[in-house]
């Protein structure tokens, strides 16, 4: 029986305040309304982001359905969307794509500047299409992938190919492609050229592969935890070092390993001095550094602008530059393809229903990336 028109009730993760356990709730999902789809998530990753949210150290409007790391299937669509229909597979996205503001239409750029209307978790006429105990429940960045089905918009959506495995797909949503769009799409890896990786968490080993991707014959990972360096290998860095085993700064042991030939730095931890110290170890004439890690909220920073005087570059992306609705469905063939493998980021798939447990593995940094199934 088709549930095309029809309110849609199934099992959400819902998030009542921040600090608060996610509580596995009984929903009511309204249909699409106009260029509106709805779709049922069949696999969504846990990202750092949505944990951020649970903290407050993001804010959000509560109750709130998090996640948006995701890949499912259209159930049905709203009047007047002609981008997807029903049955096929698709990724939510974290960025959308009006294709009209000058963000948009500029080849380089990705933050489309319509993306603030949403901001509220709300649409722009108030509602929102999910009701729990009677309340309405607000969604997180137009995605809300803790659900069995969700709604987004039809420019915060992109069709993928019919083959593709959601289970891993899924990441190419957000953690993936921050990073590997960072190397690719935003500083534009030259072969040949010498890498270094600030933080080897999952956005950091995806950098890595976008720089191996690109043909970078020396990526050096860098991390203060040495358990991070096997697989940091795995996935295509030529060698790996510890801050903690010298005493000299991190950009002058880069310059000395390399012969002073570091093209590209990327910082994917988060905090200032190791955007400095990135930003110092790329050549001081032609390197690019890449800010990817989100900047402590709210603070300052102070640098030498000496720095930047001999010809640096210092950028920084969102979702690794790519413009999400036409890039995401590329990655996807991408990854069809065999250019990399999503499977060297997946440490853990568990049951829609142990999401706590996929929470916890994050909090004690076991996990690189958990999927959930449903
Ligand atoms: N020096 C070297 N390494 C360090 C240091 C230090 N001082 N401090 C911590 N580290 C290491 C940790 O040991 C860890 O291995 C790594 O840095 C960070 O990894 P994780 O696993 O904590 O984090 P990730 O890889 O999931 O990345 C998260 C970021 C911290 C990069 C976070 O800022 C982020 O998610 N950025 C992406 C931004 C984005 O565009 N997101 C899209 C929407 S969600
Ligand atoms: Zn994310
Ligand atoms: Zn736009």
């Amino acid at each position: 029986m088709s549930t095309a028109g029809k309110v849609i009730k199934c099992k959400a993760a819902v998030l009542w305040g921040p600090n608060q356990p996610l509580s596995i709730e009984d929903i009511e999902v309204a249909p699409p309304k106009a260029f509106e789809v709805r779709i049922k998530i069949l696999a969504t990753g846990i990202c750092l982001t949505d944990h951020h949210a649970i903290t407050g150290a993001m804010g959000a409007n509560f109750p709130v359905i998090l996640g948006h790391e995701a890949a499912g299937i259209v159930e049905s669509i709203g009047e007047g969307v002609t981008t997807v229909k029903p049955g096929d597979k698709v990724i939510p996205l974290t960025l959308k794509q009006c294709g009209k503001c000058s963000s948009c239409i500029n080849p380089n750029g990705n933050f489309c500047l319509e993306m603030n209307v949403t901001a509220e978790g709300a649409w722009n006429d108030g509602t929102t299409s999910f009701t729990c105990k009677g309340k309405p429940v607000y969604n997180f960045i137009v995605t809300s992938t803790f659900t069995e089905y969700t709604v987004s918009s039809e420019s915060w959506v992109a069709k993928i190919d019919a083959a593709a495995p959601l289970e891993k797909v899924c990441l190419i949503g957000c953690g993936f492609s921050t990073g590997y769009g960072a190397a690719i799409k935003t500083a534009k890896v030259t072969p040949g050229s010498t890498c270094a990786v600030f933080g080897l968490g999952g956005v950091g080993l995806s950098i890595i592969m976008g720089c191996k991707a690109a043909g970078a014959s020396r990526i050096i990972g860098i991390d203060i935890n040495p358990h991070k360096f096997e697989r940091a290998k795995a996935v295509g860095a030529t060698e790996c070092i510890n801050p903690k085993d010298y005493t000299k700064p991190i950009s002058d042991v880069l310059k000395e390993m390399t012969d002073n030939s570091v093209g590209y730095t990327f910082e994917a931890i988060g905090r200032h001095d190791t955007m400095i110290d990135a930003l110092a170890s790329c050549h001081m004439s032609y390197g690019t550094s890449v800010m990817v890690g989100v900047p402590p909220r709210s603070k300052m920073l102070t640098y030498d602008p000496m720095l930047l005087f001999g010809g640096r570059t210092w950028k920084g992306c969102l979702l690794g530059g790519w413009k999400a609705k036409y890039d995401i469905p590329k990655l996807v063939s991408d990854f069809m393809a065999k250019k990399f493998d999503l499977d060297l980021l997946i440490t853990h798939v568990l049951p829609f229903n142990e999401i706590h447990k996929g929470f916890e593995l994050l909090e004690k940094g076991e996990s690189i990336r958990t999927v959930l199934t449903f």
